[in-house]
């Protein structure tokens, strides 16, 4: 019996990691953007309007909530749709930002409607494909994220971090 081993001729896996939206360069924001609007036009599932129906708009959604499967589900998820972002411009990552900074609720690069060059922002706001809309005249994602105070706090975060219980802390 033949049993495969790891090869070593396998190319290497440049390693990448996801900065702060706070510390992007210009150009790595131009990277973003410009991968998300060459996404949104995309019709099949490597575009846009898929990655983002899968946890919100267009519908049917598929998140995962309220389980034991919300971390590894959401992890997963972020993994694919930066994978699919990735084939419209390479080493493009996602930002990530702390909201335990109750200052900013949604970044700025996400919540201005225009970009400084007075183009449209593609993190702001994304058509979405009549089949997907809850109401026809619903054309565009809107974001809703509430008073950032109702957010946890630095002490609550830390405190659920500290739990060394996978289950207790996914709770
Ligand atoms: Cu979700």
């Amino acid at each position: 019996m033949t049993v495969a081993s790891p090869s070593a001729s396998r190319a290497p896996v440049q390693l990448r990691h996801r900065r702060s939206v706070r510390r992007l360069s210009k150009s790595q924001l131009g990277d973003l953007r410009q991968a998300v609007t060459l996404a949104q036009k995309i019709g099949d599932d490597r575009g846009y309007q898929y990655w983002a129906g899968i946890h919100g708009l267009p519908l049917p959604k598929y998140c995962r909530h309220s389980s034991e499967l919300f971390l590894p589900w959401h992890r997963a998820y972020l993994y694919f749709f930066e994978k699919a972002l990735q084939d419209q411009v390479p080493g493009v990552t996602l930002p990530w930002w702390d909201w335990r900074d109750h200052s900013e609720a949604i970044p700025a690069a996400y919540a201005r409607a225009r970009t400084p060059e007075g183009t449209k922002n593609p993190l702001a706001s994304s058509p979405i494909q009549p089949s997907g809309r809850r109401q026809a005249n619903e054309k565009r994602t809107w974001r809703q994220p509430g008073d950032p105070n109702w957010l946890p706090s630095g002490a609550e975060v830390d405190q659920v971090r500290a739990n060394r219980d996978y289950f207790t802390f996914q709770n």
